[in-house]
């Protein structure tokens, strides 16, 4: 069972009990509609109040139904909504904790609401390219007022119940023992002589509400091209007219966006980014390790960023350089990021107080021997983590987590300067590293199962998305990356010029284009990765112009010029004649006639070149499934979060239509770039997905 009942002398308490977050399955609707109905046949019920177990209130409608018959199935979360709202017994909701999307939608049908200072309220419907779909469209503007209600939907932001606690939306906000307050709420209301008060009986109060919402849209269509967001403002919009009208009007849309090929996307990044985390063969009950203390090794730009990952979660870190200068330069660097940010008002002295507090430094690996996790950021030179590791294992105490920072190199010949292989882990993280929410986790080959475990907890509790990866050159993100780089040079080497490349892939969504990426990464750093691939793979051919480019000192914005040109203080790429003019001189060197490529062409080459290469990556074992690749390239690599991923992506095109395009492009320029990834083809000729 996922509801319970319970008759405490007269007040009936229903409690949902569907871990994880009480969501709403039809299990759970069906549930609390049986005990509604029973509580309304008992004479001697008087009032009902519905609570949740554990982490919860709701968390909301069960996601994974979605896309079932079962998330239509009746009870529908609107018929039970409609008979709580037509009891003549008072129903108050209780809410401990979390009431989101269909949760809160609940409690708004409840006549009564008591809930906890601290609960977190939210409409997310929109980050799953949806909207409330139980009447939150028509009962929160009547609750809160037209504005806040809209600013919430559009948003999808979490508030608590205590910023809305002067509002109509709470009948009663308490520090704890919301469940005690609700009971006694409920028998207090229980022989009330007037009608219980029901938010579909209010009017929507709004001086110029058609101006304010005319406002709304145009602002909101201005920001992009998304449906859920216009879609809720539509909605709200109808909570001016009559409650049933405006009813129909958000049903209309709601059934509307849940065909959206971006709210297909968006779910599927959700569970994504849940799944990844989960390790095909590391059991979820697998003891983590207890990690109190951190130590990072090196104070530069990573290791600054890193530190303060963990500072930033209230977890106290001794950052270790070699010289005391290195040391003091480090420190300060972090406490003027912390500063920054709370000129921008997004972090208090006394928060920033705090933190550096928990920020121990050290020139001495005596003082981070006790530490139960060591991140190593140093140099990226096999020759520097083999000092540094060869010093940890010496000096850690047995059980410490050994990781390394690495962002190419091979994590078991780091395993290999120790004698705790299964102790030793990568941890690739992105910069700015306290910023960007992946984090690669790379398993060795003797990777302990706990070490994994410990760590992909430890990152949700830093408030990172952890995939884990497995050893090659790249692991998962810069390995694609590299193909989607050398298709960006031959797309040059034809006849495009950078500054229609990076138009394309940004209006398909990227946040960024390949060109403005490279120079603000640094062209040089491609360049020296290019020379080592050309040495270690001869085969491995590439467009030369990013070397000519090089060779011109335009490694990018750190020099003021790269693929574009850029003006001091000014982040703005401006196309570079100086650039282009070599671009058009080095395809007539290769003899050949440059071509109009279409905005199209170029997007699949990028695209297609990313899904062909994670599909090797996948049949390798590097990634455990396809949806860890688009986990990586929505949290690292700016890819548009509402196609989903480049696998997912390439599933909605279909494998077929992919791979034909892939086929056509092995016959053009540098076809040898493009050896259909067996996977792909596989599930192609079987008309499956990678996320089937
Ligand atoms: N349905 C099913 N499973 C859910 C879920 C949901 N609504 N929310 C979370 N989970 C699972 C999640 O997959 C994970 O599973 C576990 O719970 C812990 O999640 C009609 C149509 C509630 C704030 O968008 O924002 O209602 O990996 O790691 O950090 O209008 O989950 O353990 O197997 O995120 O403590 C609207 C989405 C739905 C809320 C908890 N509701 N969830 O955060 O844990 S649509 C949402 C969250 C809707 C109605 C419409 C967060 C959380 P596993 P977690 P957390």
């Amino acid at each position: 069972m996922t509801t319970q009942y319970q008759d405490r002398g007269g007040v009936v308490v229903i409690t949902l009990d569907n871990p994880p977050v009480n969501g709403l399955s039809h299990r759970t609707r069906t549930g609390i509609l049986d005990a509604m109905v029973r509580a309304l046949d008992d004479d001697g019920v008087n009032a009902v109040v519905i609570a949740g177990t554990g982490n919860a209130f709701s968390g909301g409608a069960d996601i994974r139904e979605f896309g079932t018959p079962m998330a239509f199935q009746e009870p529908t979360l609107q018929t039970v909504i409609d008979t709580i709202e037509a009891s003549p017994k008072p129903v108050v909701a209780a809410i401990h904790s979390v009431a989101m999307g269909g949760g809160l939608e609940l409690a708004l049908g409840c006549h009564y609401r008591v809930a906890a200072k601290d609960a977190l309220i939210a409409l997310p419907e929109v980050k799953l390219g949806l909207l409330p779909g139980a009447g939150g469209t028509q009962r929160l503007p009547r609750a809160i007022g037209l504005e806040a209600a809209l600013n919430m939907i559009v948003s999808g932001k979490t508030t608590t119940a205590g910023a809305l606690a002067h509002t109509r939306l709470f009948d009663q906000v308490v520090e704890d023992g919301v469940l005690e307050a609700a009971e006694k709420y409920a028998r207090n209301v229980a022989h009330s002589p007037s009608a219980h008060p029901r938010l579909r009986d209010l009017a929507v109060q709004h001086e110029s509400a058609e101006a304010y919402l005319g406002y709304a849209g145009a602002t909101i269509a201005a920001t992009g091209n998304l449906p859920a967001p216009l879609k809720c403002v539509e909605a709200v919009a109808a909570s001016l007219r009559p409650f049933d009208q405006g009813l129909l009007a958000e049903r209309d849309a709601f059934q509307y966006l849940m065909s959206t090929p971006e709210s297909r996307a968006l779910r599927h990044a959700f569970f994504a980014e849940r799944a990844a985390s989960k390790v095909p063969d590391v059991p979820f009950d697998t003891l983590a390790r207890k990690i109190a203390k951190v130590a990072v090794i090196g104070g530069g730009l990573m290791g600054r960023g890193i530190g303060m990952s963990f500072l930033n979660a209230g977890l106290p870190v001794t950052l270790l350089e070699t010289t005391a200068d290195a040391l003091a330069r480090g420190l300060e660097a972090i406490r003027r990021s912390y500063e920054d940010t709370a000129k921008k008002g997004k972090l208090s002295q006394d928060q920033i107080a705090e933190r550096m507090s928990l920020l121990t430094a050290t020139l001495s690996y005596d003082d981070i021997k006790g530490a139960d996790l060591v991140i190593e950021a140093v140099f990226e030179d096999m020759s520097a983590k083999e000092a540094v590791f060869r010093k940890l294992d010496e000096m850690m105490r047995p059980g410490a987590i050994l990781a390394s920072n690495t962002s190419t190199l091979d994590v078991d010949t780091i395993a290999s300067f120790t004698k705790r292989p299964h102790d030793v882990v990568g941890m690739h993280f992105f910069s700015p590293a306290n910023v960007m929410k992946l984090l690669e986790v790379v398993r060795g080959k003797k990777t302990g199962r706990d070490v994994l475990a410990t760590v992909t907890a430890l990152a949700k509790r830093i408030g990172k998305t952890a995939v884990v990866s497995g050893v090659c050159d790249g692991f998962i993100g810069n390995r694609m990356i590299e193909q989607y780089s050398r298709q960006a040079g031959f797309l040059l080497d034809e006849g495009a010029l950078p500054e229609q490349v990076d138009r394309a892939v940004e209006r398909f969504g990227f946040a960024m284009g390949p060109f403005r990426m490279i120079d603000m990464a640094g062209n040089d750093i491609a360049w020296a990765i290019r020379k080592r691939r050309a040495v270690e793979n001869p085969a491995f051919n590439y467009s030369k112009v990013g070397d000519l480019l090089c060779e011109m000192g335009r490694f990018g914005q750190k020099t003021g010029k790269g693929w574009y040109d850029y003006k001091p203080g000014d982040r703005k790429a401006y196309p570079s004649k100086e650039v282009n003019d070599m671009i058009v001189r080095h395809s007539e060197d290769l003899g050949i006639a440059r071509r109009r490529i279409s905005d199209e062409e170029i997007v699949e080459r990028l695209v297609y070149a990313l899904v062909n290469e994670g599909a090797l990556i996948v049949e390798e074992g590097i990634a455990s499934k396809a949806s860890d690749i688009d986990t990586v390239y929505l949290n690292g690599y700016g890819f548009p979060r509402f196609r989903g991923g480049p696998m997912h992506y390439a599933d909605e095109v279909g494998l077929y239509n992919v791979a034909r395009s892939i086929r056509k492009y092995a016959r053009g320029y540098q076809g040898q770039a493009w050896q259909l990834a067996p996977l792909l083809k596989k599930l192609a000729d079987l008309g499956q997905g990678f996320n089937d």
